[in-house]
């Protein structure tokens, strides 16, 4: 049992696997959604599972000088530093400590120290094996704790969700239609889904790319500037892509991509697109004279 949490005694089969709700005050949300925004953990995170993310969470504070992860124990909980100091020890045989760097006699080799806004505490939740390190507290801190079902249910499920998500998105998506279903799943694996409001730009003429983009939901138009004044030039909606030109052609983007309305689109590194897209980026190559009209 976690010494610095307090369990409810959960027998029901019925709540066993239900994401906890700790109510929170807008202030507490809005503080912990900072401590994870650049997290990459819960980076591809959509709005509801960021919320199940906020609310499973509960705060937990914990004297200086304490032990909240032994290594090699098995994991109960993920955790978000909200304000306070820890450090990480790790311990391996035959390992050369120095003292007076940190280091302690029967924790091992202090390794990091952490600070508001790290988290600690994933490994052992995401591969279920025992803790890797240990990590004790300097200071009094504050923590926000995930529970383990909570932290595998929203987080690791979240990721085949995606994929199911991708996959159907993919799979109507013209341009990727000569495909086998397999070569859209590994596409659907490395793209990344990013939102912009209306009005702003996704990519601007002139600069360098290196992504290639699909649009998931709502429209964006292509504009060129022509004899000085910025002209609409295209307009796209879910399903058209754009991005490639300077994938294919190793230029400066050619036009720029502002969303019309708020919109969700796909990006795919330089890489993936020439590795994963094979015979569509020939069709791209191809066509994009005549969608282009030069
Ligand atoms: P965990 O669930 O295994 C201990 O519980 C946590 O310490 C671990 O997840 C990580 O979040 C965190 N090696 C292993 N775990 C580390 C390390 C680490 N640093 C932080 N943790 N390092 C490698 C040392 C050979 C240090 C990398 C800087």
């Amino acid at each position: 049992a976690n010494a610095f949490i307090e369990e409810d005694d959960e027998d029901d089969a019925s709540s066993a696997n239900a994401i906890p709700s700790f109510p929170k005050t807008p202030e507490q949300i809005e503080r912990i959604r900072f401590a994870i925004k650049d997290n990459f953990l819960f980076k591809n995170l959509d709005e509801e599972q960021e919320m199940d993310v906020l609310t499973a969470m509960r705060e937990v504070t914990i004297p200086a000088k304490e032990t909240i992860i032994q290594q090699g124990d098995a994991g109960d909980y993920f955790y978000i530093v909200e304000d306070g100091e820890l450090e990480v020890f790790v311990k391996k045989d035959g390992q050369t400590l120095d003292l007076s760097a940190g280091d302690s006699e029967t924790l091992g080799k202090r390794v990091v120290v952490y600070h508001e806004g790290a988290s600690f505490g994933e490994l052992a939740l995401m591969h279920n094996a025992p803790r890797a390190a240990t990590i004790v507290s300097t200071t009094p801190c504050t923590l926000w704790a995930l529970d383990r079902v909570s932290f595998r249910t929203i987080l690791l499920d979240h990721t085949s969700r995606r994929r199911r998500e991708y996959e159907a998105f993919l799979a109507a998506v013209p341009i990727l239609s000569s495909l086998k279903a397999g070569e859209r799943a590994k596409i659907a694996d490395v793209l990344e889904s990013r939102s912009f409001e209306a009005k702003q730009d996704i990519i601007r003429e002139g600069e360098l790319g290196d992504e290639f983009f699909l649009i998931e939901s709502g429209a964006a138009e292509a504009l060129k500037v022509i004899d000085g004044v910025e002209t609409v030039v295209k307009q796209m909606v879910k399903g058209d892509y754009f991005g490639e030109l300077a994938l294919l052609n190793r230029q400066t983007r050619a036009a720029t991509v502002r969303a019309s309305e708020k919109i969700r689109v796909a990006a795919l590194g330089e890489q993936a697109f020439t590795r994963l897209l094979g015979p569509a980026k020939d069709i791209m190559a191809r066509t994009a004279g005549e969608r282009y009209g030069w």
